[in-house]
């Protein structure tokens, strides 16, 4: 739970913080892929908690906030799918692209 809630502060807060979201923006962004499955969604955020297996060079198995930044993207989606996608990695911004539901 920790882990969760520190990994939700700082996708948070690396969306209100403007100046020092900009002076990241020049970073390379890298993307690592994600298997998981949403256990839920918060619509204003548009942040999905998911469960989600090793991410191979990034992060060990576990819960947490990744926020999908394209609406229709967060849209078709739902709580107990499980899902393969992009997360995407540019200083302290986090987001996933290309969220696949899997069978
Ligand atoms: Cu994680």
């Amino acid at each position: 739970m920790k882990i969760l809630l520190f990994a939700l502060a700082l996708v948070l807060g690396a969306c209100t913080q403007t100046p020092r979201q900009e002076a990241k923006s020049n970073e390379p962004v890298k993307t690592y892929q994600l298997a998981g499955e949403i256990l839920s969604m918060d619509n204003p955020t548009q942040v999905l908690t998911i469960k989600h297996s090793e991410i191979k060079g990034y992060m060990e198995a576990m819960t947490m906030g990744f926020p999908v930044k394209e609406k229709a993207e967060f849209e078709k989606l739902k709580p107990g799918q499980k899902i393969t996608a992009d997360v995407n990695v540019q200083g302290y911004d986090i987001w996933l692209t290309k969220v696949a539901i899997q069978p």
